[in-house]
């Protein structure tokens, strides 16, 4: 029996039954070996002891039994055994990203954090943007809010904004968020469906929960299905105070936009995603990093006053309310910038233990009772999920600046203080922590009165105002798709109640709403409105709330997939690609086989991607260049006349010469203005940068 497992050579691990690891390649021969030379460290168990065999448990004999002495194998299946730790309870499947922070504008009459005061400096962040509701190993696409968690290593110490890209929230107080996460996730008595909010339990819920109701219109909005985790915005959603040096303190809440614009799927190619690729905003991501196209947001502020804040229509302290960028405008006081994918997945996405209760002097937390729910659920989640208090010395978590108090031991505790004093006030060391009253934390003098109660503040009572609002400010055709989405939803939900319930409160939203919404249930009339808490106040529709009108005419950071076959013209997939890539887009090459195909010129161009597996949801605008034989071989090929068909449906632009001309007359798709002569570069760019939104009703019925 062979012992030199590293040295083996491929005949020998096949004879072994070898399965190729890490460094196994097959060789041309069809046979399997280690890759040969390098300088490969040694194998060894965790105690550092050489393992001469990773191919072969202990046993008694060839035939015999394992033996229980095989501390390699036992090591080796313990380790594997408890390699999992619990998911997350929300926002479970994430994808983190390293970059820096840097200030271009100074707060300095708001606040003392260095991180908001010192221009040009660059401050290290982490940044796990996720979905809700569903598991780890979830698609990437479902209908879903996005978490957008960004850790700053400050100077300071950790400053942890925890936000999604949607500005309001479902509930006004913590004490529903279990329900709530509850009633989104999988049922618990049959276990589906898994991240969506189209069931019963979700929507019986929100029917129950009028508060509920703005966050809806934002989750029915296309803003739940985001074309890459580089196009959305991100908001820190409570307001938070910014202290200065006088102690004054200012309210403010937190922006993320992003460089590249919003841009969102269309639902029936985000459901097609999922099953194409249900990694798509994952793989975008590391696509865009490895490339070194690094996503980039503006980070601003909305500034105001309490007197200003009394005289909002509404209670910034409410969680479900946003302030219009109308009344308070935005100011960009710096940019975070993402280019470096980490390491290790487990190490740094995994492990990262976000808490909206680290912040540094000069923020402080506001009254929203949601925020302050959170403030203690974070730590209390990472004990569980991380297993220990110690998980602050966590690479991914540690701070970057010094840090060091007198806590102790714990389970899996890495540092090794030294002294025989761990407590303060001490007088035996000279040297360990104290506290710092000069620049260390301090929380904003606030003046608390009133009676201990359980009552919401009446302040919080007008559910429907800015559901309104946020609803009359879309344009036709996101107003449309919010329709379209509620009737998709509510048509999964098995009791008609319940339906009845969430059509009712869409009254107080819009009554063409309402009605729109009924319509495609199939209800005979209207049901009731419920009873509302406060009247519904008029507000000036804001545009600023549109995904349409945030869109930025580029096609910087998109994609473009050209289909190909054989004997395709190579000259214009050659001026087709040079123009895409000019205007900073990535191509791919789609063929029906990897390896290629010969174009006209008889070269090879070798595929990006199989037809079969490539199809054109992955891409923002498609090019059909096909020979007559390859058109014609293609007419014969479901997923060819899919692409077309779907790239038509989905509103992309599609670019073609005389074969693929002939593909969509196959596929029965007609010419329009987003349909664009190969030859004409221009033409074809300047429609790839846009949806054909004018093709919209030609191919779907909008609700
Ligand atoms: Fe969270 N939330 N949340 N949340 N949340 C968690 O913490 C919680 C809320 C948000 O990428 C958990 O580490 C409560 C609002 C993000 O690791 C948990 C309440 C907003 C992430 C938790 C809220 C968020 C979480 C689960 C109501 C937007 C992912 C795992 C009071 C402003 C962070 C974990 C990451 C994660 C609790 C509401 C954003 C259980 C109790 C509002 C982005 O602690």
């Amino acid at each position: 029996m062979n012992k030199d497992n590293t040295m083996n050579s491929g005949k020998q691990n096949q004879e072994k039954g070898l399965n190729p690891n890490e460094d196994s390649q097959v060789g041309a021969g069809g046979e399997l070996h280690q890759i040969a030379g390098g300088d490969h460290p040694v194998l060894t168990t965790n105690q550092g002891i050489p393992i001469s065999d990773n191919q072969n448990s202990l046993r008694a004999n060839p035939v015999g039994p394992t033996l229980l002495e095989d501390f390699v194998l036992r090591e080796k299946i313990t380790h594997f055994d408890h390699e999992r730790i619990p998911e997350r309870i929300v926002h479970a499947r994430g994808t983190g990203v390293h970059g820096f922070f840097e200030l271009t504008e100074s707060l300095k009459n708001y606040t003392t954090a260095k991180i908001l005061t010192e221009v040009g400096e660059r401050t290290p962040v982490f940044t796990r943007i996720s979905t809700v509701a569903g598991g780890a190993g979830s698609i990437d696409t479902p209908r879903d809010v996005r978490g957008f968690a960004v850790k700053f290593y400050t100077k300071e110490g950790n400053w942890d904004l925890v936000g999604n890209n949607i500005p309001v929230f479902f509930i006004q107080d913590a004490i529903k968020f279990p329900d709530l996460v509850h009633a989104v996730k999988m049922e618990p008595d049959r276990a589906f469906p898994q991240a969506a909010t189209a069931h019963d339990t979700f929507w019986d819920y929100i029917s129950l929960t009028p508060e509920s109701m703005h966050m809806v219109m934002w989750i029915m909005s296309d803003r739940t299905l985001p074309r890459s985790l580089r196009m959305i915005e991100g908001f820190g959603v409570h307001s938070f105070r910014l202290i200065n040096e006088a102690g004054h303190s200012t309210f403010v809440k937190f922006h993320w936009r992003p460089k590249l614009g919003l841009q969102s799927t269309i639902w029936d190619e985000a459901v097609k995603i999922s099953g194409a690729d249900p990694d798509f905003h994952r793989r975008d991501m590391f696509e865009a990093i490895t490339a070194g196209n690094f996503p980039e947001w503006e980070f601003a502020v909305q500034l105001f006053t309490q007197e200003e804040a009394d005289r909002f229509p509404f209670d910034h302290l409410d969680p479900t309310k946003l302030i219009p960028e109308e009344l308070v405008p935005l100011k960009v006081i710096g940019r975070m910038v993402l280019d470096r994918w980490p390491n290790n997945f487990f190490a740094e996405t995994e492990q990262v233990a976000y808490c909206p209760g680290n912040i540094v002097p000069g923020i402080d937390f506001s009254n929203d009772p949601l925020l302050q729910g959170r403030l203690f659920s974070y730590i209390d989640t990472q004990l569980s999920r991380l297993g220990s208090p110690n998980f602050h010395q966590i690479p991914i978590n540690a701070p970057k600046c010094p840090f060091g108090n007198h806590q102790r031991d714990g389970h899996m505790r890495m540092d090794q203080p030294v002294g025989r004093v761990a407590y303060e006030p001490n007088s035996l060391s000279g040297n360990s922590p104290r506290e710092t009253p000069a620049n260390g934390f301090h929380t904003a003098m606030v003046k608390e009165t009133g009676d201990k109660s359980r009552i919401r503040s009446a302040s919080f009572a007008d559910h429907y105002s800015q559901a309104r609002q946020f609803y009359l400010s879309q344009t036709a055709l996101e107003q449309a798709h919010i329709a379209s989405a509620l009737v998709f939803e509510l048509s999964k939900v098995e009791h008609v109640h319940i339906r009845e319930a969430i059509v009712g409160h869409m009254r107080h939203v819009d009554e063409d709403l309402a009605q729109r919404v009924a319509a495609g249930l199939a209800f005979e009339k209207l049901p009731p409105k419920p009873v509302a808490a406060a009247t519904v106040k008029e507000m000036k529709p804001s545009p600023a709330l549109q995904i349409i009108g945030k869109m930025k005419d580029t096609l910087k950071g998109r994609a473009v997939g050209i289909l190909i076959a054989e004997g395709s013209d190579g000259a214009v997939i050659k001026k087709i690609n040079k123009a895409v890539t000019d205007a900073g887009a990535t191509v791919k090459i789609i063929a029906p086989k990897v390896g290629g195909v010969k174009l006209d010129t008889g070269s090879m161009l070798e595929a990006d991607g199989q037809l079969a597996g490539t199809p054109s949801v992955l891409f923002d605008a498609v090019a059909v260049i096909l020979s007559d034989e390859g058109a014609k071989a293609l007419s014969k090929e479901s997923a060819a006349i899919d692409f077309v068909r779907d790239a038509f449906g989905h509103l992309k632009a599609i670019a073609v010469d005389k074969g693929g001309q002939a593909l969509l007359r196959t596929a029965n798709i007609p010419q329009d203005t987003g349909v664009v002569d190969a030859n004409d570069k221009n033409a074809f760019i300047t429609a790839a940068k846009t949806r054909q939104w004018g093709r919209e009703k030609s191919v779907r019925t909008l609700s």
